[in-house]
């Protein structure tokens, strides 16, 4: 498959690596020279931009963390004034402020460019209709992906989210090629064209997906692949670094090109901020190269993954990302037993009978234990007519599967179809109402 931009996808490691390091030294500068935030933690650590002369040098500079962006929120690490800024983006947070990224002309040029080597890496051209469903607005899914899709000339159909059934009729009539959203709102199309009469194997000529903005398991890309009749692409980004573009998969598959020639990723031991090799699972961490308005030195993502640097069949030479495999801060713990919100999910979707639809109830009653409840859609077959006895039988295998996995006992709820509210963006997957 064709490479946007082949002199820079497929360069030389060592190429590479000057490259970084010559950027790193600029992005340092950059910033000591700009923001007070910066200046400040620099002299703390004691390093100044001289000091930058290797990528080894990259671990004698001090981390960035979200709390640093809440405290200096809105603008207070933007390297320009308002002037030179021509956009804004910011996260939704579920609490408090959200993120915010602003870009400068040439960081859009920027974005542009990474969301054409991006869109092309998952195949496609100007000949597609991408229909567009992520959001459009301050979350960066829908003009990311827009900027794009325009650049390698495809034709855009900026949806946005919502309005589900107008959508299913829309990529039909528009004959959409390539389905953009999060991973869960396509199993929403996929559900509402079902019930429209509307099959997408049959009818749509959708054939490639590129999620992304949310986590998603290998079953989950199964189930859509198997429901939407699409090659499903993964891709991760967040609003700190750029947006969407950060890195996504080729077509074999085998974990996330990281676009390292303007993001350059570390994986730290969590606990203690030590580097790891290739190879070992940590926390993502992101230094962003060439950006303008606000660039992030040693960004703390949160994301837990494995780096890997050895070639791919494609012929990228960037470094690959696994999935994103949980976050160093989503864990739950429940009765003192940890539990990570995607291991539920994966059970889930072993057991027979279960929809893909589930929310995570966490409760602790005045003076009680927690309780940990999964509600979960059941297959629709079940309830017309109600068949109880099966119902019993499914409860009790989800919960004796989950019981296992998780080490610790939840509650199963079964629910009717389509009673779990669909999200049209992120899919909200715990609601956690402990007041700890
Ligand atoms: O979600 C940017 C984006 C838009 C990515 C569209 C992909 C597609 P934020 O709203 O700032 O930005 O959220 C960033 O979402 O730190 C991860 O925890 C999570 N995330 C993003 N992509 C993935 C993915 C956008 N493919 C946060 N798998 C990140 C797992 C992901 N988690």
């Amino acid at each position: 498959m064709p490479m946007w931009n082949p002199d820079c996808e497929a360069m030389s490691r060592e190429e590479l690596e000057k490259l970084q390091v010559k950027r790193l030294r600029e992005a340092v500068e950059r910033v000591a020279a700009t923001v007070p935030f910066y200046q400040k933690r620099f002299q703390e650590a004691g390093v100044s931009p001289e000091d930058i002369n290797s990528l080894d040098d990259l671990k004698r500079l001090p981390f960035t963390e979200k709390n640093d962006l809440r405290e200096n929120y809105p603008f207070g690490l933007f390297t320009v004034s308002l002037e030179q800024i021509v956009r804004i983006h910011a996260s939704s947070g579920t609490t408090g402020k959200p993120t915010v990224g602003g870009y400068t002309r040439a960081d859009l040029e920027l974005w542009a460019e990474v969301m054409a080597r991006t869109v092309t890496c998952a195949g496609v051209t100007a000949q597609d209709v991408v229909h567009n469903a992520y959001g459009y607005g301050l979350f960066t899914g829908g003009l990311g992906f827009h900027l794009g899709a325009e650049k390698v000339g495809a034709t855009v159909v900026p949806i946005s989210g919502g309005m589900t059934r107008r959508q299913v009729m829309l990529m039909e009539d528009f004959g959409a090629t390539v389905l953009t959203c999060t991973p869960s709102y396509s199993l929403v199309l996929a559900e509402e064209a079902a019930e429209m009469g509307v099959d997408f194997k049959k009818h749509m000529k959708v054939r490639t997906g590129i999620f992304g903005a949310e986590p998603w398991s290998e079953k989950m890309r199964a189930e859509i692949e198997d429901k939407l009749g699409v090659e499903a692409y993964d891709i991760y980004g967040l609003t700190e670094i750029i947006g969407p573009g950060v890195s996504v998969e080729c077509e074999h598959h085998n974990g996330l090109h990281i676009f390292e020639d303007h993001f350059l990723p570390e994986i730290i031991d969590p606990d203690t901020g030590e580097p790891l090799p290739y190879g070992e699972e940590g926390e993502l961490v992101f230094t962003t190269l060439t950006k303008e308005a606000m660039p992030v030195i040693r960004y703390r993502t949160r994301d837990r993954t494995v780096l890997h640097v050895e070639p791919c069949a494609c012929g990228r030479t960037m470094v690959r990302m696994e999935k994103i495999l949980g976050r160093t801060d989503d864990m739950l713990i429940v009765r003192g037993v940890n539990v990570f919100p995607q291991l539920v999910e994966r059970t889930l979707l072993t057991v027979e009978g279960l929809e893909p639809h589930y929310q995570i109830v966490i409760d602790r009653p005045k003076d009680q234990l927690d309780i940990l409840e999964v509600w979960v859609e059941a297959s629709p077959d079940l309830f017309n007519p109600i068949d109880t006895r099966a119902l019993d039988a499914l409860k009790e295998k989800a919960e004796s599967e989950l019981a296992q996995t998780l080490g610790v006992s939840a509650r199963v709820k079964l629910m009717g179809p389509r009673s779990l509210e669909r999200s049209l963006g992120k899919a909200k997957r715990v609601v956690d109402k402990r007041d700890i």
